[in-house]
């Protein structure tokens, strides 16, 4: 099953999740190092100071990446690890890491994908109300400024903002990730406008800073709705089970979508949040809409509906038993399908699968490696969803695998293993799994191998 030519297989991390250095070489504290420091914040008390140790192994783990066979790799910056006090002085020893790390990655023939923001808010401007204060839209775009300015002469792909709708919902309404908080739909609707006009003004900065021609794109999340059956009415039901906030609130992924590249909130939610709407002034759109190239988007599930005898559309009862990962995240690869579908209908944009895999009950066996049969099996069955639908029309480009490495999983710390790549937590030891070895044919046979 054959991928379209070009077609970009990589993996994914983040900065918070494998550097490490937490406290190191003049890095700034983050919303997570403060977070994770609170009673009961993260399993085992589990924080990102060590975490994979990224930060010094990185030659190494590009040495793994070029034995994968990574044609791209998507890393995160750590902002307070650039701009300490998130605005103003920059630690030239962490923007040097990674200036060296791009450099590794080329000589390794592996293409950077940079996300700006994957979380790792600087606490410094978060004692200053953080995404709440009306100037955080431009504190991220100048920081946007000083990493393309040192990064682009070499950096074409650029992601603006990893899934805003984990940090705004779990960070800022349920209060289960950093900072910790729980507040009121004004505020979180005051955030969520202040993260898209961030989101608008950085992909400007970028555009106009660059010393080459750039792809632009974001990495929202999102759990599609697809049909239980290929009729046109189920179809229908899971198109507007995918675009509705009436159904999904703030994780619906065309609030925050429609107004990138439609250049306006869909109409159900301003109904719905018609009371809690911040101000909207008359260029804000236009800073939002600012035009980018392709949509990039985590998938990891999504959730089937049925017509019942009314038409009406109501969850498909899951088969006792049904596939999951060790996470308890329902194996559905129809999600790489059907989102990737109806998200080209609806916007028309290249579609990048920005994040895709699963947490698996990975251990060293007793030969010494590390046999991941069901990642094999789950990345196989989602990426033969994902072909079909660029085999249906759909412009799809690209696909990184979540995680490159086993890695601090939020809330949860290491307990979740999503790597391709085993971590020995204690030792740092990595070990290729299985699966690596699998991508690596998919990757060379361009999806043939599937
Ligand atoms: C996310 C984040 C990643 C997670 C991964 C598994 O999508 O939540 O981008 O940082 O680790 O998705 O939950």
């Amino acid at each position: 099953m054959k991928f379209p030519e070009n077609f970009v297989w990589g993996a994914a991390a983040a900065s918070y999740q494998i550097e490490g250095a937490a406290h190191e070489d003049g890095k700034g504290l983050s919303v997570w190092d403060m977070f994770t420091r609170q009673e009961g914040a993260v399993q085992n008390r589990d924080t990102g100071d060590i975490a994979c140790n990224h930060y010094y192994r990185y030659k190494e783990d590009v040495q793994l990446m070029k034995e994968i066979g990574l044609q791209a790799y998507r890393l995160s910056i750590s902002w307070p690890r650039v701009l300490p006090e998130g605005a103003g002085r920059v630690n030239e020893k962490g923007l040097d890491f990674y200036d060296r790390l791009i450099d590794e990655l080329l000589e390794n023939k592996i293409e950077p994908y940079i996300t700006l923001f994957h979380w790792d808010y600087p606490y410094e401007l978060y004692k200053k109300g953080g995404w709440l204060n009306p100037d955080s839209p431009e504190w991220f775009a100048e920081y946007t400024e000083v990493i393309v300015s040192k990064l682009s002469d070499r950096v074409k792909n650029w992601i603006t903002i990893n899934e805003p709708q984990v940090f705004v919902n779990l960070g800022h309404k349920d209060g289960v990730h950093a900072p910790g908080l729980k507040l009121g739909l004004d505020d979180l609707l005051q955030i969520s406008h202040n993260v898209l006009l961030a989101h608008g003004k950085a992909a400007k900065v970028i555009r106009e800073t660059s010393k080459q021609d750039v792809r632009i794109g974001m990495a929202p999340c999102d759990s599609p709705v697809f049909p239980a059956k290929n009729s046109i009415e189920n179809i229908q039901a899971a198109r507007e089970g995918t675009f509705s906030v009436e159904q999904k609130g703030l994780w619906a992924i065309n609030w925050w979508m429609d107004p990138v590249f439609l250049g306006k909130y869909p109409e159900d939610g301003l109904k719905i949040y018609e009371k809690y709407l911040p101000e909207i002034k008359d260029e804000d759109f236009k800073i939002i809409s600012e035009p980018i190239d392709f949509f990039g988007v985590n998938i990891y599930q999504g959730s089937c509906i049925k017509l019942d005898e009314k038409g009406q559309a109501v969850p498909a009862r899951k088969k006792t038993g049904y596939p999951r990962n060790a996470y308890y995240w329902p194996i559905t690869p129809e999600a790489l399908y059907w989102g990737p579908s109806f998200y080209y209908e609806r916007y028309g944009k290249p579609v990048i699968i920005t994040e895709n895999g699963m947490s698996n009950v990975d251990w060293v066996s007793l030969d010494g490696k590390v046999h991941d049969p069901q990642r094999i099996d789950f990345t196989n069955r989602y990426l033969k969803e994902l072909q079909k639908a660029g085999a249906d029309g759909v412009d799809i480009q690209g696909y990184f695998h979540w995680s490159l490495m086993d890695n601090f999983e939020w809330a949860q710390g290491y307990l979740e293993r999503f790597g391709m790549i085993y971590v020995d937590f204690e030792t740092g030891e990595r070990i290729i799994k299985d699966s690596a070895y699998w991508y690596k044919k998919v990757i060379e046979t361009n999806g043939e191998a599937l």
